[in-house]
């Protein structure tokens, strides 16, 4: 979800050089796999070479590259993460009396039009139907990119009087944006998966409130769940949704590209649509009043902020909580040690922490050497591997190792699930507290431009004083032009260091009005 004013930029871009790039690194693609089913690992280090170690990490199986530019084929080990994260926003949700419904896909040019300053900019990735079979249609049906135009005609059908409000619907669905700057799994693909929740209120604190709620809650499924630190705050002028009032965000940041990542959205759309399409009720005076509105959204692309952050030179490194398999038990024959007396013990410590309402998972495959399985979980970052053994097995315990220190202890099998749940919560836990140390490494505080531009080739996470000036933000984006893209704010956190009196902005001199973090973003 790139901000408003880069669009019309980028989709200047040549799409035709674009399209052919995608082609060629597909073909290319190919020989890598066929090399790489003989042997197993990452042909790429974080550090060396992150856009290729982040495909790479990806494709393992997390991921499918598909024949269309842009879009991907979300496997089963993705998917599941996905859905983890829904249970627990969709119950959280419901909690606050919010209630999922579906709408269509398809768009009709006059309802997608009818709000054209805030459509404008975005225009251009629209994708549209233009043909049934091989007749042209009489009207050309766009794919929904967002469905406020698509929801809003409804609610102003289904919003009448005060006791019809608050309207607030959710849905959980696919939507369409035809990006023509370099798709990235899940952080930028042409289709996605998302929710996207719409309310209407009678007052404006109701919807301030919810604004807020809703953005505590994606900000615990990225530190709780995912693991990932963010930082809640206001987004810019410039940066905020322009068909809105305000748009706040978390923020999350990538230390090995210096870039941020808008993580999720929550804005108060104001009464800018209610007036567009007519959203009235009768209040209790009486008299017509016009409601106030909010929509939020966080997208697939939380996962490739989770693989991004956490992911190594391994492979995957998933949190305990979102991990689809949290325990994989591995079997160490050795010999003419007791190999059925193990593979035995394997399945009998899986069935017990899956009693227990632990997702594990025995891999009693007898074409691999225990050590090629090492690898493979590794690979696909399962938060913890027990290991049994002859040795094991005769002192009634198993050996448990780490996937994100890749510690080992040995536990005794009486007190294997306590032990489990425990392990399980410190690596949750350290996930988190390592991932906010790298991001804490990265925070530069600057008090002018020089400093500013410094960090910005350091790519630091700058959070500079500034004037809070739509112009200077885009002058900073116009100074700092260049092959890695223009810097601009990601957020003003709510957080707000203190700010002395007098202190002066970084880019205009003028007086600063508030802290807010700069940077390169995706
Ligand atoms: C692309 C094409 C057409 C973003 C677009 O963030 C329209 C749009 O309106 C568009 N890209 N947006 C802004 C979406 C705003 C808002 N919609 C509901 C959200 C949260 C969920």
């Amino acid at each position: 979800m790139a901000g408003p004013s880069e669009k019309k930029e980028k989709v200047k871009k040549e799409k035709v050089v674009k399209e052919k790039v995608a082609k060629a690194s597909s073909i290319g693609q190919k020989k890598k796999d066929v090399k790489k089913e003989t042997g197993l690992g990452l042909s790429v280090k974080k550090d060396e070479n992150f856009g290729d170690w982040y495909s790479e990490v990806c494709k393992q199986d997390m991921i499918e590259y598909y024949d269309i530019s842009g879009c991907y084929i979300l496997r089963p080990w993705s998917m599941a993460i996905w859905e983890i994260m829904q249970i627990f926003f969709d119950a959280e949700i419901k909690k606050m009396k919010v209630k999922n419904c579906y709408f269509p896909l398809f768009v009709s040019p006059a309802v997608l039009e009818k709000e054209k300053d805030h459509i404008e900019g975005f225009a251009p990735e629209v994708a549209w139907v233009t043909k049934s079979g091989k007749s042209d249609l009489e009207i050309p049906i766009a794919i929904r990119p967002t469905s406020e135009t698509v929801m809003y005609p409804y609610y102003s059908k289904w919003i009448r009087g005060h006791r019809d409000l608050p309207l607030k619907l959710n849905q959980w669905c696919n939507v369409v944006r035809w990006e023509f700057s370099n798709p990235t799994p899940f952080i930028r693909s042409r289709e996605f998966l998302w929710q996207e929740g719409h309310t209407a209120f009678a007052t404006k604190a109701e919807a301030d409130e919810e604004v807020l709620q809703i953005l505590e809650l994606y900000r615990r499924i990225y530190e709780e769940y995912l693991a990932v630190p963010v930082v809640k705050g206001m987004k810019s002028e410039n940066e905020k949704f322009a068909g809105g009032l305000y748009t706040t965000s978390v923020e999350a940041f990538i230390p090995n590209t210096g870039r941020g990542v808008q993580g999720a959205t929550s804005h108060c759309l104001g009464q800018n649509f209610a007036k567009m399409f007519e959203i009235n009720y009768e209040n209790e005076k009486a008299e017509t009043a016009m409601v106030w509105q909010n929509s939020w959204a966080y997208s697939t692309r939380t996962i490739g902020v989770m693989i991004m952050t956490h992911g190594d030179d391994k492979g995957l490194v998933l949190p305990p909580k979102v991990a689809s398999v949290q325990v994989v038990v591995i079997p160490v024959p050795y010999k003419d040690a007791n190999t059925q007396g193990i593979y035995d013990a394997c399945t009998a410590t899986a069935s017990a922490l899956c009693e227990a309402g632990i997702r594990a998972e025995e891999d009693l495959r007898d074409n691999y050497s225990p050590g090629w399985k090492y690898s493979d979980w590794e690979m696909k970052g399962v938060p913890l591997r027990i290991e049994i053994g002859p040795r094991d097995l005769e002192n009634d315990q198993v050996r448990t190792v780490r996937r994100d220190n890749g510690v080992k202890e040995d536990i005794p099998r009486g007190s294997l699930v306590e032990n489990v749940k425990e392990l399980l919560e410190k690596i949750q836990q350290n996930m988190y507290e390592v991932a906010k140390q790298k991001r804490e490494a990265c925070v530069q505080e600057v008090k002018t431009w020089d400093e500013f531009i410094k960090a910005l080739n350091e790519k630091k996470l700058i959070l500079a004083p500034w004037c809070d000036e739509e112009e200077v933000e885009r002058d900073v984006k116009a100074r700092t032009k260049g092959e890695t893209g223009a810097a601009k704010t990601l957020c003003s956190p709510f957080d707000q260091p203190e700010l002395p009196e007098g202190t002066l902005c970084f880019a205009s001199g003028k007086p600063a009005k508030k802290w807010t973090y700069w940077g390169r973003s995706y």
